[in-house]
């Protein structure tokens, strides 16, 4: 497999000259995009500096946290991941009716299992697709890319290496297309951060193109802390994973058994808490920029927030951001909620022409 480190700009544009002649996958990573290790080292001495100290979550997919996510996927618990899942199987012909032919780019790919049903109903209508997975994770779009070239060898794979906002520019080369947002990642922005993601996001999109985001709905807290807890302790291991990050990069030397994971949903916020409690006071260094940090026993640190939605109150929002809904698929029990947008003409005082 080729890969790149340059310009994607110059790199999607002859891969899709090239797309024809059936090479294989390419990964690119923006020249813009910043360095992962100082990044992390900058936004971990800013949210532990003094309480209420957080760490920022997309921090977690390094390599070994992208495996555990994977894992956590599988737990009986987790019915996040397999509920998606049977949505699209069920409706990706239905998808591929509405959007037409487009070009696919995912956020947040990871191994990127669950793009297998849109690819299968894309190439039932087309010879080719082609597929954008993006994540910060080499590893994980390693993985992808091998994955879905041998099970699709008529998609033409070209994976961006980068935070979804540094893929952003390359949006308005690839229209036609279908950003999918898929697992309900986005609840793990606040709303605030919701907001401008989208606005961003609609920023770099044309008119008429498509997003699908995947939504985990409000239900009974005692399922949403157990997918949350589960029971062979993966998630634990998850929230751990982002301290053992900052001994590997940071040189941190953090005692990680005693630091305890606790996951709990607000019901008053629809969000679910995670939290990594210090189960006893701990010295740490962070390098660069070599700043101490002191945690005392008990106090802990917010590794994440996963907010829950309600249909009837994110479809507004989503339409004051640019977005107009298509389709609001669904399961059963109405515990997940798969949205086909459309990228307005104009929206919020702005108009959309780009
Ligand atoms: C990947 C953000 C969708 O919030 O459910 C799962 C992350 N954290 N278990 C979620 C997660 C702990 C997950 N998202």
């Amino acid at each position: 497999m080729d890969t790149f480190f340059a310009s994607p700009e110059a790199q999607i544009c002859r891969q899709l000259s090239e797309a024809s002649r059936g090479r294989g996958p390419r990964i690119v990573r923006p020249s813009a995009a910043a360095d992962p290790v100082q990044d992390f080292a900058r936004s971990a001495a800013a949210g532990l500096a003094s309480p209420p100290r957080r760490l920022e979550s997309r921090f977690l997919y390094d390599a070994q946290g992208s495996i555990l996510f994977e894992q956590i996927t599988a737990q009986p618990e987790y019915y996040l991941t397999r509920t998606e899942a049977s949505i699209l199987a069920a409706n990706a012909a239905r998808i591929r009716a509405l959007t037409g032919p487009a070009n696919i780019m995912e956020l947040g790919a990871g191994s990127a299992a669950k793009t297998d049903h849109l690819l299968r109903a894309w190439l039932e209508r087309s010879k080719a697709v082609c597929y954008f997975p993006v994540d910060v994770s080499l590893t994980a779009l390693l993985g992808a890319c091998k994955s879905i070239s041998a099970r699709f060898p008529a998609a033409r794979v070209i994976a961006v290496n980068s935070e979804y906002a540094e893929a952003f520019p390359l949006l308005s080369q690839l229209s036609p297309v279908l950003v999918t947002f898929l697992g309900s990642s986005i609840g793990n922005f606040s709303r605030l951060e919701m907001t401008s993601f989208c606005l961003a996001l609609a920023a770099s999109m044309r008119p008429g193109d498509f997003l699908l985001l995947g939504l985990d709905l409000v239900k009974r807290s005692s399922v949403l802390e157990a997918a949350y807890n589960d029971r062979a302790g993966v998630t634990e291991r998850f929230t751990r994973n982002i301290f053992a990050r900052m001994n590997r990069e940071l040189g941190s030397a953090i005692d990680l058994e005693s630091i305890e994971h606790a996951a709990r949903y607000r019901a008053e916020l629809e969000q679910i808490e995670i939290d990594a409690c210090f189960t006893k006071q701990q010295t740490f260094l962070l390098q660069p920029p070599g700043r101490a940090v002191t945690i005392a026993e008990g106090e802990s640190v917010r590794t994440e927030i996963s907010r829950k939605f309600r249909l009837e109150q994110v479809i507004p929002e989503l339409n004051r951001c640019g977005f107009g809904t298509e389709q609001v698929f669904s399961d059963e029990r109405r515990w997940f909620a798969l949205l086909l947008l459309r990228r307005l003409p104009s929206y919020g005082g702005r108009s959309g022409r780009s």
